[in-house]
């Protein structure tokens, strides 16, 4: 009967510590935003605080280590990857990583009205207010000053 036992026990050990796959590698920033790439045949490589995946087709994304708050395996699929930084930098209304005189002068379009980009809005309203107004140019010009 110890045999048995023995034997159970050695076959559910070697069951649990089978390896598991998953469909999906999520990656999750800081501000809680899960994305996810399909993890078949996807290369990671680290450099210099970025990491890169590398799909099975030859695409490269890239994360900074710093705008990461934690990676999954998981069955589980985020929204689809997409280029734009994990955290845009508060002012940075295009999501070019830059906050410059492009971001203002948006601002000042939409202001004026003459801009109504749907991509805009939401970026633009520096202070989550529900409105782009003098209120974010002046937060945003203040940004551009280091202030
Ligand atoms: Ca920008
Ligand atoms: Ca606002």
């Amino acid at each position: 009967m110890k045999k048995y036992m023995f034997l159970l026990v050695l076959a559910l050990f070697a069951m649990s510590a089978q390896a598991t796959s998953f469909t999906y590698l999520n990656v999750t920033s800081n501000d809680s935003v899960a994305r996810s790439l399909e993890a078949a045949s996807l290369k990671i490589t680290f450099d210099n605080c970025v990491a890169t995946f590398t799909t099975a087709d030859g695409v490269e994304h890239t994360a900074t280590l710093a705008d990461m708050a934690y990676m999954e395996f998981s069955n589980t699929k985020g929204a689809d990857w997409d280029d734009t930084p994990l955290n845009p930098k508060d002012g940075d209304v295009n999501i070019d990583t830059f906050v410059d005189a492009i971001d203002l002068n948006i601002l000042i379009n939409i202001l004026l009205g003459a801009d109504q980009a749907d991509n805009y809005d939401g970026r633009a309203d520096l202070n989550s207010d529900g409105a782009v107004n003098g209120t974010d140019i002046n937060m945003l010009i203040n940004i551009l000053l280091g202030r």
